[in-house]
């Protein structure tokens, strides 16, 4: 049908198809969902309005949107142990706003993550909107690496904020909610994570789950958690109507449902015990690419990694974020440059390049595969501006992903 009405479309796709199959995904907020998962984001439930929430809905025909839509919710409270989900923010910045909106009046303060730490822009970055609603003011990690739990106190006691935030998007760091919670218990604020990075790992038990600490989670989830691109907020009973509000009429209209019903299919897979092993590999995975860097002597931000990402300072090895991102590309490796804490170098150009696990170990690569693919991308690095080279690892790795088959069959 598609290829027939709308070849350039088609075309597209498949291009992007044979890119994804021949190359290595390695941005760490990227990965592959499955074709059930796939199945329901085209399905149907694209053509139905549902304003409101199960059961109580602004439009008629919301019976079966209903059950999709609470099947979702009831699974990730499963997965994560919440009391309220609400399925409906349509990705992680919208999710984190509403949080704001629900939590917040215009002129609090939230301490948040630096941006070049590790934080993500919508933490308060300058350049966002809601940076001129409220008041952010950021902590950073020490120079080990870690966060730095002693400026968040000192910083919670100066400035008394109304919410702490924590959850970051190029952080590799294992996070003490307890900690933060002592923390925000003195100075009387509330507290919230963005666990968008690391949502698959917590669901499979791989990392600290804040859902039972904290008041607020928000999350992506597309990423580790591996479902369709979208949003979800989990939070305490005390916050459901707040939240639910937010969401619903405060910033979106109606909830794009057949997303939420690939979400529901990404959950049931999350259940699973076969999604532990994934996640597990995901962190075998990125800790024999830590080990191959460091034996090249990369510079490892934050010394090293916990969950499914890297940080690497590329300028020692004499090259910039941005030739080494171009390079890498070339050679049929996708990461992202990245700024490193307290950046010199303008974004976009950083220092850094930011690479994970999630996608690569879906496809069931393992170590062994990790230590070639950390080969080439020295090499492509290495090489950065030889052609020849990298087309020559571009090839390798195409041998490579051709053992490791993704979407057999699938053309537009
Ligand atoms: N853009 C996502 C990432 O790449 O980390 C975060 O929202």
């Amino acid at each position: 049908m598609l290829n027939q009405f709308d070849p350039e479309i088609a075309d597209a796709l498949n291009r992007e198809v044979k890119r994804q199959q021949e190359g290595l995904e390695m941005i760490p907020s990227e990965n592959f969902v499955s074709e059930a998962v796939l199945e329901a984001l085209g399905s149907i439930a694209t053509n139905k309005y549902s304003e409101g929430y199960p059961g109580k809905r602004y439009y008629g025909g919301c019976h079966e949107i209903d059950v999709l839509e609470t099947l979702a919710i009831d699974r990730a409270k499963e997965l994560f142990g919440a009391e309220h989900v609400n399925v409906q923010p349509l990705s992680g910045a919208p999710a984190n706003l509403a949080a704001y909106v629900a939590l917040l009046e215009p002129g609090d303060t939230v301490l948040g993550m630096d941006l070049s730490h590790g934080g993500h822009l919508t933490h308060g970055h300058p350049v966002t909107h809601p940076a001129q609603v409220w008041n952010f003011v950021r902590y950073k990690t020490t120079p080990e690496g870690f966060i730095d739990y002693t400026d968040i106190e000192a910083k919670a006691r100066e400035h008394k904020p109304k919410l702490i935030l924590v959850g970051y998007s190029a952080y590799s760091r294992e996070i003490d909610y307890e900690r933060i919670k002592k923390i925000a218990d003195e100075v009387g604020a509330l507290t919230m994570a963005d666990m968008a990075h690391i949502a698959g790992l917590i669901a499979a038990g791989e990392m600290n789950n804040p859902v039972p600490i904290f008041d607020v989670v928000t999350t992506t989830t597309h990423k580790t958690l591996r479902g369709p691109r979208g949003g979800m907020i989990l939070c305490k009973k005390k916050f459901k109507k707040a939240i639910d509000r937010a969401v619903f009429p405060g910033l979106q209209g109606g909830p794009h449902e057949n997303n939420i019903a690939a979400k529901a299919v990404a959950f049931k897979e999350a259940l699973q015990p076969e999604f532990k092993d994934y996640a597990k590999q995901i962190k075998k995975n990125a800790k024999v690419l830590e080990e191959e860097f460091r034996k090249r002597e990369y510079r490892l931000l934050f010394g090293g990694t916990d969950n499914h990402l890297l940080l690497v300072d590329v300028t020692p090895k004499g090259i910039g974020g941005q030739q080494a991102e171009t390079a890498l590309d070339k050679a049929g490796i996708t990461v992202n440059k990245n700024a490193i804490p307290d950046d010199e170098r303008s974004y976009v150009d950083p220092s850094g390049i930011r690479f994970g696990t999630p996608a690569i170990t879906t496809r069931g690569m393992k170590e062994d595969e990790m230590r070639r693919i950390a080969d080439w991308m020295d090499r492509a690095m290495m090489n950065w501006g030889d052609d020849e080279a990298l087309e020559k690892i571009r090839e390798e790795v195409k041998t490579l992903t051709a053992q490791f088959p993704l979407y057999p069959g699938l053309i537009y």
